[in-house]
């Protein structure tokens, strides 16, 4: 359907800033009609001509919504005079450069806290299962391998030491989960938390060095790129196993892989990749690692959350000209 000239939605909004939004992926079923019944919608993708869209209509779109691996180019801010507000389906927004669109007078929200809770509950459901190997087990059962012989041992999840890369709030949530199971646990982030029990670690390699598993919490984008590095991954060592729920883009990938299939680290349980929906062929045959399909935030519950509190962004900013949960800038 062409929507260059969209349906006049049931209640436009009203001043001060009526206009069109700009919806640049796909998003939740719920969130679109409510995107479509209360506000002006364009989905550029779906236009025949985008890039003439832009040019003859960009002054109208003062609000965008994407998604972090959409994010929203400079060009895209550029060519449209009026935005004011960027509104992320997502707590990531690593893809948008914040500071430039603060430079002109955009805003920017994303969708914290709500995804906290099931972030924390599959990073520790991921490093269970990469240690005690169930979803290996599982294939093993499938195989019928059962009856001819017994599933070879895995490795105590329980009483081990776990390092966090990046304590912010999904860190902090996967930590308090953590505890439950006796664990040593220690981080590293930018600065040292003063409100927390856990060991301090001065780096991402001290870190990894004082644990037999690093789980990767840290936000995306250029300040946090291969921050888990070839030495990193040495440093973890051979029995050591790493969880990501953050960014592929944390990890240098290409390292992973090859300590991965060296035995250089005992194995993973990753739910992000650097070139996301690729994986890593050399990790498909490898039981050692558990590969998800970027599912952390994916369940009903906290999808809905999250469009709901991204509509509530979109919605403040289109009838009072604030967002509800802004970005902080650089
Ligand atoms: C989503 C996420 O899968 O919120 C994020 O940053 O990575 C996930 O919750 C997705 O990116 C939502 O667009």
């Amino acid at each position: 359907m062409t929507l260059y000239a969209p349906e006049p939605p049931r209640s436009v909004s009203p001043a001060p800033h009526d206009g069109t939004v700009l919806q640049l992926a796909p998003l939740p079923a719920s969130l679109e009609s409510s995107l479509a019944e209360h506000h002006r919608t364009v989905r550029l993708a779906e236009l025949p001509d985008p890039a003439g869209y832009l040019r003859d209509h960009g002054d109208e779109v003062v609000a965008v919504m994407t998604r972090a691996r959409t994010g929203v180019s400079h060009d895209l801010m550029d060519a449209l005079p009026r935005l004011g507000a960027i509104v992320n389906f997502g707590v990531g927004y690593e893809t948008t450069d914040v500071s430039y669109a603060h430079a002109r007078g955009i805003e920017v929200s994303n969708t914290p806290d709500v995804l906290t809770d099931c972030v924390a509950d599959l990073a520790v459901g991921a490093l269970i299962d990469v240690m005690r190997r169930l979803s290996a087990a599982d294939r093993y059962v499938r195989r019928g391998e059962w009856v001819p012989g017994g599933f070879p041992l895995t490795t105590k999840v329980s009483g081990k030491r776990v390092g966090i890369l990046g304590l912010g709030r999904i860190g902090r949530a996967i930590a308090r989960r953590l505890e439950g199971f006796d664990v040593e646990l220690s981080y590293h982030s930018r600065t040292a938390a003063d409100d927390v029990p856990y060991r301090y670690a001065e780096s991402p390699h001290a870190l990894a060095a004082g644990a037999d598993v690093l789980v990767v919490a840290a936000a995306g984008g250029d300040g946090t790129r291969g921050l888990v590095s070839a030495e990193v991954l040495e440093a973890l060592g051979p029995r050591g196993y790493l969880v990501n729920i953050a960014r592929g883009s944390v990890i240098d990938e290409p390292a992973l892989v090859a300590a991965l299939v060296a035995g250089g680290i005992a194995g993973a349980a990753l739910d992000v990749f650097a070139d996301e929906p690729r994986v890593p062929e050399a990790l498909m045959g490898l039981d050692s690692v558990v590969l998800l399909p970027h599912i952390a935030s994916g369940t009903h519950e906290t999808r809905e959350a999250m469009a709901e509190l991204a509509f509530r962004n979109l919605r403040q900013f289109m009838t009072e000209g604030t967002l509800v949960t802004p970005v902080p800038g650089a």
